[in-house]
């Protein structure tokens, strides 16, 4: 079978080869883990597929809303211990645009899994890319639709995409994740800082009254850089790459 064949018929079997790491969201403030990021991997008896392979053809496909369920199913059963530990553990799971298509968002509410999600208010982080929010027809909509349901939604990869700022203040997300070529460009010199558009996006933020998680973050000095500037979250290889379900486990209750 070719290699789309193979990412294809795993969605619509439910899922094995693909299974998920987890990168830690950290306050920025004492590094403490206060949620994580799902990331998507496939393996199968051949090879690894990277999701920049794996993640547009599922979409071509339209097999998009199979492989999120099967991706927040994982994550949930995967996490109930953190969830169990703090019930405001943050779970961020990536949707596809097309996600949240009404739909599709109706069946959030019969799924098993999901319903447990919803019962633990804030647990599930919808990830909506802002590229994606022009594509979305009535994205304050979905957005309402997931708020009801218990759920945070957060703009992913802020300042790659087109999205105004009007349009942003209706959409009442959450948080707005900076991208990772924001922050990379980040280092101890005063002009990175003066140069960048970091502070401003975090101005924008604090305007529009939503919350602010840099990705990215590889460097002591970007989280100093990151904390003097006002941002409260963060992610990256600094604190930790995506690792497996025990290794994150373990490094969440090994936390004072
Ligand atoms: O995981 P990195 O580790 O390589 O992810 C590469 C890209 O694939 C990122 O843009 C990320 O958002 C996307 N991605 C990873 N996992 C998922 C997933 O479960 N769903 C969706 N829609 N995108 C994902
Ligand atoms: O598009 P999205 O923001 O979901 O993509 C997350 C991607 O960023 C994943 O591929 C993840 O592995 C990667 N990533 C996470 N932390 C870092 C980091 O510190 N540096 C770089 N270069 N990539 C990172
Ligand atoms: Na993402
Ligand atoms: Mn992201």
């Amino acid at each position: 079978l070719s290699q789309t064949g193979r990412i294809r018929n795993a969605v619509r079997k439910g899922g094995d080869p693909y299974y998920c790491v987890y990168q830690p969201i950290v306050r920025l403030s004492d590094g403490r883990i206060v949620g994580c990021e799902v990331l998507a991997r496939y393996e199968d008896e051949f090879e690894k597929i990277y999701p920049d392979t794996f993640i547009p053809i599922i979409e071509r496909q339209n097999l998009t809303w199979e492989f999120t369920t099967i991706i927040m199913r994982q994550a949930f059963d995967a996490l109930k211990p953190a969830i169990e530990a703090d019930p405001n553990f943050k779970i961020s799971i990536n949707f596809y645009p097309r996600d949240l298509e009404k739909r599709f968002l109706q069946r959030l509410s019969d799924s098993e899994q999901l319903r447990y999600a919803a019962a633990n208010v804030y647990t599930l982080n919808c990830e909506v890319l802002e590229t994606g929010i022009g594509d979305i027809d009535s994205i304050e909509d979905a957005i309402n639709y997931l708020h009801g349901q218990g759920f945070q939604v957060s703009i992913d990869d802020f300042g790659t995409g087109y999205s105004n700022l009007s349009q942003l203040r209706e959409i009442n997300a959450e948080f707005l994740k900076i991208d990772k070529s924001f922050i990379q460009g980040l280092d101890q010199h005063e002009a990175s800082i003066r140069s960048s558009l970091v502070p401003h996006i975090v101005e924008i933020a604090g305007i529009i009254g939503v919350g602010v998680i840099a990705e990215g973050i590889e460097t002591p000095e970007q989280v100093a850089i990151l904390q003097k500037i006002g941002v409260e979250y963060g992610q990256g290889y600094f604190f930790s790459h995506p690792i497996e379900r025990d290794a994150f486990l373990q490094k969440l209750f090994a936390q004072p």
